[in-house]
């Protein structure tokens, strides 16, 4: 770079640094004058604020990741083609399930989300391996099965519309509990002598949402997939990690928070179903330690979760709520994906549609961001996969 011009980026890039932080936004519509002012000043200070405050940063010092096939086959009498990738994080190894449609031509769009019990858990599959960090015994309750949670993964009906779907165990990378971050992938992180995470360090949902992207670099690599479309989803305590990984990563080209609640979609400052003292209270290892200060205290955020769902702006999102999911807060999930409309204004491209919130059984999916109110309890099944999958035909292939 030419001396003249090194010396107008570095006042440049200093001026940007010394600008005055953004007032407080708390839960309110982030109503700015520009697209610059937003991309400039108010969204790294969004970022900076989850980063350091509610999810955690994620440690400087890498391990090495690498990933290898382990195994391909047919299922679902020969219409879905199965692919399983260990993917190896300095000590931690995880599996990574890949189902796409057998026929498929070309590149394949993807839906990428975790869940809950074990890869062999997602489809009745008797070739899935299963993940020697999977619930045993008594831990599986009423769940003992393979495909014991297909109603949440109705793969059949996803390859059929011409989507693959791709899903890691959340304890391969961090079982779910209070270990003191001795298992899963934090100890591979430690500085020398470190032996639990910073204040200002990730929980499991960081970690967690880190390995998405970390799948995100292997789809990118894989000629199956199209990696321009992969749409990241997730239910609940998984929603809250789709959507920090969506915030971070700008590679997620579509991201879907389904009954997210506190910590995901719902705004904290109405208080409503589980609070921030609630959930650090029974999952201390999910967010970083800075956020104990929000127990209690939520008028003390600098910003509510609508800053969330903004920072995946001008990426559509999805927010997705149950009827009877109160704990979640239905309504403070609509509000925040409301909230975060504005921006999406500001890059020319629809928000909701509406200032009402949907009736019981209906949606309001035709912007860029997307919501729905299903009828039922805490969950994800077909009919949200169903508007799902519409969304993505419509921001993926104009349909
Ligand atoms: C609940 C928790 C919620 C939600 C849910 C889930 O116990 O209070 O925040 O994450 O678990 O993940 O199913």
């Amino acid at each position: 770079m030419k001396p003249l011009f090194a010396l107008l980026a570095i006042v440049l890039a200093t001026s940007a640094l010394t600008q005055p932080l953004p007032t407080k936004y708390g839960a309110s519509p982030l109503e700015l004058s520009s697209k610059r002012e937003w991309e400039k000043q108010v969204r790294p200070a969004v970022m900076e604020f989850f980063q350091q405050e509610v999810y955690g940063k994620v440690p400087p010092s890498q391990p090495k990741v690498s990933f290898s096939v382990i195994g391909q086959g047919k299922a679902f009498g020969g219409k879905v083609y199965r692919k399983e990738v260990e993917m190896t994080i300095g000590t931690t190894k995880a599996l990574v399930l890949i189902y796409l449609p057998a026929n498929h031509k070309g590149k394949v769009p993807v839906f990428l989300g975790m869940n809950f019990k074990g890869n062999h858990q997602i489809a009745p599959d008797p070739e899935i391996t299963i993940s020697p960090n999977a619930p045993k015994g008594k831990e599986l309750g009423d769940d003992p099965e393979r495909g014991a949670a297909s109603s949440r993964w109705p793969v059949e009906m996803i390859t059929a519309a011409g989507y693959g779907v791709v899903t890691i165990y959340r304890g391969d990378i961090d079982p779910d509990f209070d270990d003191g971050f001795q298992n899963g992938i934090h100890p591979n992180f430690y500085a020398e002598g470190q032996t639990k995470p910073h204040a200002d360090e990730w929980g499991t949902i960081g970690a967690w949402a880190w390995s998405l992207s970390r799948v995100m670099d292997y789809l990118e690599k894989d000629k199956d997939i199209d990696h321009k479309r992969v749409a990241i989803i997730g239910h609940s305590r998984l929603g809250k990690t789709s959507l920090w990984a969506g915030a971070q990563d700008r590679r997620f080209a579509i991201v879907i928070s389904n009954d997210s609640g506190c910590g995901g979609a719902a705004l904290s400052m109405r208080k409503h179903g589980e609070t921030v003292a609630a959930i650090n209270r029974n999952f201390p290892h999910w967010f970083c330690d800075n956020y104990n200060r929000y127990s209690g205290n939520e008028e003390a955020l600098w910003i509510d979760q609508q800053g969330l769902i903004a920072l995946i702006a001008p990426r559509p999102v999805y927010v997705a709520s149950a009827s009877l999911d109160d704990w979640a807060d239905p309504e403070g999930e609509f509000l925040a994906a409301l909230y975060a409309s504005p921006i999406y204004k500001l890059y020319g491209k629809p928000g909701l549609s509406s200032l009402q919130m949907p009736k019981v059984g209906e949606a309001d999916a035709e912007g860029y961001v997307g919501y729905h109110l299903r009828e039922g309890k805490h969950d994800i099944n077909s009919w949200d996969w169903r508007h799902y999958i519409r969304f993505a035909d419509k921001h993926f292939f104009g349909k």
